[in-house]
């Protein structure tokens, strides 16, 4: 092997990406962004099991015969196959996509191509190319989850994202179940006042739907807008439903 191609095999920027999914044009349907116009890619593999994750198959090997081992270029290039020139900003989700040491180069060829990236995270791990994403969401996960937040991961995440040079939005949205979540979502505004905060609607069908979803989740919704009225310390909150839940449920793909 040559020097060079050791370098280049031990450069984690080369490494392939697994990837489960990649689809758009279609909205965002939740969080900061939500109804903008956007491309996904979701990466395999994920460091928390959340009990009502809706996207179980990143982590839980029932999909493990879908994960493509990818290249920054072939994401590229099969995101302009299906989009075209229809889009300007791509979300990428999981799993945990800061796993990913190697995301860094398709977030910059992303850059390069003037597209606009967001990235979806529990704010569990770091990665340096996380600030030079334009949109960072992070959804620390509440008692209904089963997992337990560390705060001191968490701490240093906002903090190393609001002191780092350039222009960024971020902000912190937590699924909100019950009144012991809502009390941990309470928690963590307090404790980063400054980071625009957002409470979003639990999804408890997450593998099969009734009848009734949409307006079981709109209840849920309505619920969440009546506590959050109540709350003196959320006065600078926002209450969201899931929009994509209420268009297509729990449809993969859209
Ligand atoms: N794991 C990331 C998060 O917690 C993204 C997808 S969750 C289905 O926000």
């Amino acid at each position: 092997m040559s020097d060079s191609a050791k370098i280049s095999a031990a450069d984690p920027s080369t490494r392939p990406i697994p990837v489960l999914e990649v689809f758009g044009p279609t909205i965002q349907g939740e969080g900061m962004s939500i109804g903008r116009k956007t491309m996904f890619v979701r990466t395999a593999g994920c460091d928390y099991r959340c009990s009502w994750c809706d996207s179980k198959f990143t982590w839980d090997g029932s999909a493990k015969d879908e994960i493509r081992m990818l290249s920054a270029a072939e994401i590229v290039e099969e995101l302009f196959a299906l989009g075209g020139n229809t889009f300007d900003h791509v979300t990428i989700s999981g799993g945990n996509p800061l796993l990913l040491p190697q995301m860094s180069f398709l977030v910059q060829q992303l850059h390069d191509h003037g597209i606009r990236t967001a990235v979806e995270t529990q704010g569990s791990r770091w990665q340096d190319w996380l600030v030079r994403i334009d949109e960072v969401t992070l959804s620390p996960k509440p008692p209904s989850s089963g997992m337990e937040t560390d705060f001191e991961v968490l701490d240093s995440i906002v903090a190393r994202l609001l002191e780092a040079s350039g222009r960024r939005d971020i902000c912190i949205k937590i699924v909100i179940f019950d009144e012991e979540d809502l009390n941990y979502a309470r928690d963590v505004h307090k404790r980063y006042p400054d980071v625009p905060f957002i409470l979003q609607t639990g999804n408890p069908q997450v593998s099969h739907e009734s009848e009734d979803h949409v307006s079981s989740l709109l209840h849920r919704y309505e619920w969440l807008i009546d506590r959050l009225s109540e709350l003196p310390d959320l006065k600078d909150a926002r209450a969201l439903p899931q929009l994509h839940t209420l268009v297509w449920g729990n449809k993969r793909g859209v």
